[in-house]
């Protein structure tokens, strides 16, 4: 057992590292920082004015409330809230910024990007009702991104979200707007949100919650654009086969890891390096070796097949292997403690964004204008980087794993459609009503340091397999999956029950591919558990059933970010019965648990449950399953 809170092997090799050169890391930092505070852990600390920090003190006369008389219930609500707030916040910031970019390409004003998958676009633009019919294309284009872009501009609230009502079925629509929480603008709800919670506004948990609800879906209308206007600006995800850990970074290349989740950068660092193999070369490297971390590299992974690195807990470690000549970073989930590490070496830290800059690091400015002399630039200074290398620090686990993804929901509908051309979704709901599968669950979400490292993601899975549960992945979760070498054909056989054996097998006979397909499909990063929605959607179109009751489940073994508690509003609110596998602070209200855990369930089919053990969470969300196979069974 290791003495480090991980279970990855080349994370343990380099936490020696950091030991041996005093490096503290965040695996450091965490333990630093027990034991936490009750009251913010539980979620009753508010310091929403500069009255607070306000705690429920119950014990003492007039400390039963906060300074401004907030009860327990109106504190805990709008902490969570605002989670969702900063959560759907920088996803849909996110979605925006592509949206821009869409439109100018559309206009003809950029020259560094292009409409790469047109048929997307056609989809896309039918499915948003943009008249397609004998137009132009890049006319087409232009109408989707100003839609885009409408959505986080519209202020009229008899209005609804574009990207809300035309992926979502029709009975999941009329459940928000029965409940309220359809959304009409991005900016209005959120804003609205933040207005809602300040002080000596609202007092009501349950109102206060359906406002985050509302969030949670225009968090869900920013990821999906997001997804959208990638895949049709990038290319949409096909199967790839590549690695995954920290051996993906190469001892003679000029490394450079891609870290965060926006692609536009990214994604032309990836055309630059085709282009500059030579250079490197020239500098005395075999060539330039891109890898990713976090949602970028799942980005440019779906799209390029680049190697996986590592995910969030351990990102300070792809610099302590003494080879990273440069991390590029964007925005979201990405320590400040990496400049720290970089000192310890030669390696570069490039931020790229105007919002997210790091004291010390390299700030090249993004502009799509000029994004490829961006890349090569940010190549170069690798180059350069790897010129003073010291070779004597470099020390790389010899750990790699095969990993095959690429799973767009289209390229899952492309294996599917070989078995059923007709009704793609069917060769799914036909394996769950022949018990051959119970039912899919989405494994989703970062990492935590209050757990051991992939430890529940890791888990979960394999349980969940054990007992013939379709898996999907994304984001750190299914970084984790792919670290620990579960994300290939070899885990199907080790890991999956003889149903999901059966029914792997199936799809491999008709897919046709040079590989085998994984334990579990990738379908990307953070956004694109707008797929992970698609997905469930369609599910519930074949079943003819609510989306509450089909047998889906999420899981965020390791949640540990804002937009985590925003996807997982979402879930909750499109049905889905949705595990979190840390405790969270909603607990400091009884009734304010009791409404996402409980109450939730009667109003919209979905709700959360805490639970830290990955075996209990992996045995109750069989059991969901279960149930809900068997009242559709019930109902026929
Ligand atoms: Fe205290 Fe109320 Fe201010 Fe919160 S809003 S910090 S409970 S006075
Ligand atoms: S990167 S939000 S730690 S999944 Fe998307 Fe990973 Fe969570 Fe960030």
């Amino acid at each position: 057992m290791s003495e480090y809170k991980t279970i990855d092997v080349a994370a343990t090799q380099m936490l020696d590292k950091a030991k041996e050169i005093g490096f503290l890391t965040t695996f450091d930092r965490a333990k630093a920082q027990e034991p936490r505070c009750t009251f913010g852990n539980t979620g009753i600390c508010c310091r929403i004015c500069l009255q607070g920090p306000c705690r429920i003190l119950p014990k003492k006369p007039g400390g039963n409330k906060g300074v401004c008389g907030a009860m327990d219930y109106t504190i805990v609500a709008r902490n969570t809230v605002r989670y969702i707030a900063g959560g759907a916040a920088a996803h849909s910031d996110h979605g925006r910024e592509i949206a821009e970019t869409f439109l100018h390409v559309a206009e003809g004003k950029v020259k560094d990007y292009k409409i790469t998958d047109t048929d997307k676009l056609m989809r896309v633009a039918k499915q948003i009702g943009v008249e397609t019919e004998g137009r132009d294309i890049m006319a087409i284009a232009k109408d989707v991104a100003m839609l885009a872009l409408q959505e986080f501009a519209e202020v009229d609230e008899s209005k609804e979200l574009t990207w809300i009502t035309k992926f979502s079925n029709e009975t999941r629509n009329q459940k928000f707007r029965d409940t309220t929480i359809m959304p009409s603008g991005i900016n209005l709800s959120l804003a609205k949100l933040l207005h809602q919670t300040h002080i000596g506004v609202d007092a009501d948990p349950v109102n206060i919650i359906f406002g985050g609800l509302k969030a949670a879906l225009s968090d869900v209308a920013g990821e999906h654009l997001a997804t959208d206007l990638s895949d049709i600006l990038f290319g949409t995800g096909v199967p790839v086969v590549t690695e995954a850990n920290l051996g993906a970074i190469k001892a003679d290349k000029v490394n450079i890891a891609l870290h965060g989740h926006n692609p536009l950068l990214s994604q032309v660092v990836v055309t630059a390096a085709k282009e500059m193999q030579e250079e490197a070369k020239a500098a005395g490297a075999a060539g330039v070796n891109l890898v990713g971390i976090c949602c970028t590299g799942n980005e440019v992974l779906m799209r390029e097949g680049v190697p996986i690195a590592t995910n969030f807990s351990t990102q300070e470690l792809a610099i302590m292997t003494g080879a990273m000549d440069a991390m590029v970073v964007d925005v979201q989930c990405i320590m400040p403690s990496i400049r720290t590490a970089a000192e310890c070496f030669h390696t570069k830290i490039v931020t790229t964004m105007p919002i997210m800059k790091i004291p010390g690091a390299y700030h090249f400015a993004f502009d799509e204008q000029h994004a490829m002399d961006s890349a090569k630039k940010i190549i170069r200074l690798a180059i350069e980087a790897f010129k003073n290398r010291d070779k004597d620090k470099v020390c790389i686990p010899n750990i790699r794993n095969t990993v095959v993804a690429g799973f767009s929901l289209e390229a899952m509908y492309n294996i599917f459609k070989k078995i059923n051309p007709e009704s793609p979704m069917k060769v799914v709901t036909d394996a769950i009503a022949a018990g051959e599968i119970k039912g899919v669950a989405a494994l989703i979400g970062c990492n935590n340091l209050k757990g051991t490292h992939d430890f529940n993601h890791t888990t979960i899975a394999q349980e969940l397999a054990k007992n013939d549960v379709l898996l999907l992945a994304t984001g750190c979760s299914a970084q984790a999956h792919a670290l620990a070498g579960l994300m290939n054909g070899e885990a199907v056989k080790k890991y999956a029950g003889e149903g999901l054996k059966k029914f792997h097998a199936r799809l491999n006979a008709a897919a046709g591919l040079t590989a085998e397909l994984p334990l579990m499909f990738h379908m990307g990063s953070c956004v694109d558990n707008s797929r992970v929605q698609d997905f469930a959607t369609a599910m519930a179109n074949e079943m003819g059933v609510d989306n509450a009751d089909i047998p889906f489940v999420v899981s965020a073994p390791e949640a540990m970010s804002e937009k985590a508690v925003a996807i997982g509003a979402w879930n909750v609110a499109y049905g889905n019965p949705t595990h979190v596998g840390v405790i969270a602070p909603t607990v400091g209200s009884q009734l304010v648990n009791d409404v996402v855990t409980k109450i939730a369930e009667d109003v919209f089919g979905g709700f959360f449950f805490w639970e830290p053990d990955a075996h209990k969470a992996s045995a109750r969300m069989v059991e969901i399953l279960e149930e809900r196979n068997w009242k559709n069974a019930m109902r026929k």
